[in-house]
């Protein structure tokens, strides 16, 4: 039955996910929804009849709106003092498991050049599960947190800088996501990947100043696609050292530096600092020697022999899954090393993989 209430016309629209003009993304609703919530308007969404609003907040302050951004003060300008900025994440709804934080910009002081620790900068989560500190640059990275199911406490984002002058500035994007969705990431992830083939970085991987930071330990995962049942990395390509660099995590990368795999004693294992990649071989090992794998793969070449020569790696353990473990000591036998870069490949199942 219809009943005509009145002559004006109500539309109504759901308050999704929209594109705003300045390419910042926002939800969609209501002039006077959007400015009562704290947020600014940004373009037309919903055919016209909805705004896109945009959160945006800054040091000292909470949200429980999904994608709200996280910046600098004084952002877009960059900040160069000291102090402590944190902004408190309060579930949207009961039904939010994870956060997801998407670093557009990400730029603070990198770690002290001894043993690679974030003493100087740092941004530090709580209230989630154990994430390790990061610092430096890490922009177009990105970070899972899980928040536990029903109210529990809100998780916390704290950008600490001290020390000397420097240029830093920031931009996380906070995305809220529901339980019961099917992106939501594995358990045990903190970065968490998707698509047939991608690029895995460590944070602060940068190939010309760049260090791998210490205390680090954590999950990287890749979901397997339909149909793929295999996992191929490959280090990147790196376009500015002589010398690839974008596989170094231990030894002096000022040097030529073997591959190390293992976790035994002796000078060629990977005690302190590792990639773990589950079962690797090299590709185009001859069958009868692909039941020797490694686990654990470190040195300054990326391959799951001992040696040399650079190499891809599969893995066919399922689900697809690294672990990166630093500990807190570089000097004096570790120096200069910048973390990893790999590319990744899923493989079919054809091809002899399982
Ligand atoms: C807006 O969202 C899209 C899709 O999720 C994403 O690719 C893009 O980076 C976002 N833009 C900003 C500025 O956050
Ligand atoms: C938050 O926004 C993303 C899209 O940007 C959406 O996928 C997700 O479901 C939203 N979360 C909630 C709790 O509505
Ligand atoms: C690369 O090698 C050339 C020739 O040996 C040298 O001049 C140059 O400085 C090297 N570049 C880097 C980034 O090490
Ligand atoms: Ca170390």
């Amino acid at each position: 039955m219809i009943k005509l209430l009145s002559l004006f016309t109500v539309v109504t629209f759901p308050n999704g996910a929209c594109a705003g003009s300045s390419g910042d993304n926002g939800t969609c609703m209501t002039a006077r929804e959007c400015s009562s919530r704290g947020g600014s308007a940004n373009g037309y969404c919903a055919n016209g009849f909805g705004l896109c609003c945009i959160f945006m907040t800054s040091c000292d302050s909470s949200t429980s709106e999904n994608g709200t951004y996280f910046v600098n003060s004084g952002f877009p300008s960059p900040y160069d003092s000291t102090g402590s900025c944190e902004l408190t994440i309060i579930k949207s709804h009961p039904d939010v498991c994870q956060i997801r934080l998407d670093f557009d910009r990400f730029t603070i002081a990198g770690p002290e050049k001894m043993n690679n620790v974030c003493n100087q900068d740092q941004f530090i989560v709580s209230g989630g599960n154990p994430i390790p500190t990061i610092c430096g640059f890490n922009q177009g990275s990105h970070m899972y947190i899980d928040a536990g199911i029903g109210s529990t406490n809100p998780v916390k984002l704290t950008f600490v800088t001290s020390g000397n002058s420097f240029e830093r500035i920031w931009k996380v994007r906070v995305t809220q996501i529901p339980c019961s969705t099917i992106y939501k990431a594995d358990e045990g992830c903190l970065q968490y990947y998707t698509g047939v083939s991608g690029q895995l970085k460590s944070f602060n991987y940068e190939p010309i100043t760049g260090l791998q930071l210490s205390n680090q330990d954590y999950g990287i995962c890749v979901r397997m696609e339909r149909n793929f049942c295999g996992i191929q990395y490959t280090a990147c390509p790196d376009p500015v050292n002589n010398r690839s660099r974008s596989f170094t995590l231990s030894g002096n990368s000022n040097n030529p530096v073997n591959a190390m795999i293992g976790s035994g004693a002796g000078p060629n294992n990977c005690a302190n600092d590792w990639l773990l990649v589950p079962c690797a071989a090299n590709v185009g090992r001859l069958q009868p020697a692909q039941a020797l794998c490694t686990d654990r793969i470190c040195g300054g070449t990326f391959s799951a022999d001992l040696s040399m020569q650079p190499s891809s790696v599969l893995s066919t353990v399922k689900p697809f899954r690294l672990w990166f473990h630093t500990d807190n000591v570089e000097s004096p036998i570790d120096v200069d090393n910048r973390g990893f870069c790999l590319n990744y490949v899923q493989q079919p199942c054809t091809n002899n993989v399982l």
